[in-house]
């Protein structure tokens, strides 16, 4: 008699993902995240955190963070998550987040953080006089995720080799503790053309809420006048749009804005070029321009709407918390018993 092939566990289909309240987000957040977290709710439950405690790994003032944090919960809602559909929460509301990330400390390698570039590009020259938290950010992102054994995570490109990790460490706790298939791999979600949307200052460096130019993004509370601003300001070059991709190639500021409509319509870059081929900037950054009035004005109004009701949205971040730590406690109930931990 042979042994039967061990079944593939399965895993309910489930999507996390989470947002800094570091500052107001800004057009890469919402190309590269937002808008495929909405399109997500249509087909599989999803879990939005605003993690603010991945903020404090650098300092951040805590009236500011307060503020910062209902914001985000507000963004999230103006662009469309629903909060009937998904779980809406903030992070520090539910323990599971910092009680798997210490477990998951003690899976991760030290030799794994020291490979993950965003540390390093965050750290920079500064690095003896980091947070251990910053350094640690990888492994709490794990525990994010996994605490709900969510199996698709909706991020920008920045934030791939995070999960890679994150694969990692389930697949090492797994091992260690003798659980085969306990974890999921969990997948990234990357699509769309706004999966690293560029600043709009320098086509080389990412579009950042920390980038001290205001000039470099646009944020989802701008009015259509700064929209306008910082589009007619966005550093292109001197050549007219070209008609396919490789006309694109070392000109990374017209590719940038070249995404950046098709992120906001709903297209491809190909498609773009074939309607903008051979027209000057003045002329397509107008179109951009519009079309980025159009799309991201609604948005700010309805995050002002909202904000001027904070006690609704801190009572929605609770009700939400409340809902994610009970997805988690049966999940954090294996974990310590696997762990070996008593009670
Ligand atoms: N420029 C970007 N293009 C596409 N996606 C982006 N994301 C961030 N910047 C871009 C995605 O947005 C989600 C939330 O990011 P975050 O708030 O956790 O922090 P971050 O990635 O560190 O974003 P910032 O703006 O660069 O913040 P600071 O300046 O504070 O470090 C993630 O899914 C991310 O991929």
């Amino acid at each position: 008699m042979t042994d039967a092939p061990t079944p593939e566990p399965t895993y309910e289909k489930l999507v996390f993902s989470g947002m800094q309240p570091t500052n107001t987000l800004h057009l890469g957040n919402y190309l590269g995240a937002l808008k495929n977290w909405i399109r997500l709710q249509e087909q599989m439950p999803c879990i939005y955190c605003v993690v603010d405690m991945h903020a404090i790994t650098v300092w951040q003032d805590p009236v500011e963070l307060r503020r910062a944090t209902r914001e985000v919960a507000a963004a999230y809602m103006a662009a469309g998550v629903d909060p009937k559909r998904s779980i809406l929460f903030n992070q520090s509301q539910v323990f599971a987040h910092a009680e798997l990330a210490w477990i998951f400390n003690c899976v991760a390698r030290l030799g794994w953080l020291n490979r993950m570039t965003q540390f390093k590009e965050k750290a920079g020259k500064n690095r003896e006089n980091s947070s251990v938290g910053l350094y640690v950010y990888p492994n709490l992102m794990a525990a994010d995720i996994l605490a709900y054994k969510a199996t698709h995570v909706p991020v920008g490109e920045d934030q791939k080799q995070h999960l890679e990790l994150a694969r990692d460490i389930a697949q090492k706790f797994n091992v260690d503790f003798g659980a085969p298939g306990f974890f999921p791999q969990p997948e990234p979600v990357i699509t769309g053309p706004g999966t690293r949307v560029m600043s709009l200052r320098d086509g080389s460096r990412k579009m950042s809420k920390s980038d001290e130019s205001e000039y470099s993004r646009i944020n989802l509370t701008d009015d259509a006048d700064t929209i306008l601003q910082k589009i007619r300001k966005a550093r292109t070059d001197p050549e007219p749009l070209p008609s396919d991709a490789k006309g694109l190639e070392g000109r990374p500021e017209a590719e940038n804005l070249l995404n950046i409509y098709a992120g906001l319509a709903d297209t491809t870059a190909e498609q773009v070029l074939s309607e903008y081929a051979g027209a000057q900037f003045s002329t397509f950054k107008n179109a951009l321009a519009d079309l980025a009035v159009a799309k991201l004005t609604p948005i700010a109004g309805e995050m002002q709407r909202l904000l001027a009701h904070p006690d609704e949205i801190d009572a929605l971040l609770k009700r939400g918390a409340e809902r994610a730590a009970e997805r988690a406690r049966p999940i954090m109930a294996d974990v310590r018993r696997l762990v070996g931990f008593v009670g």
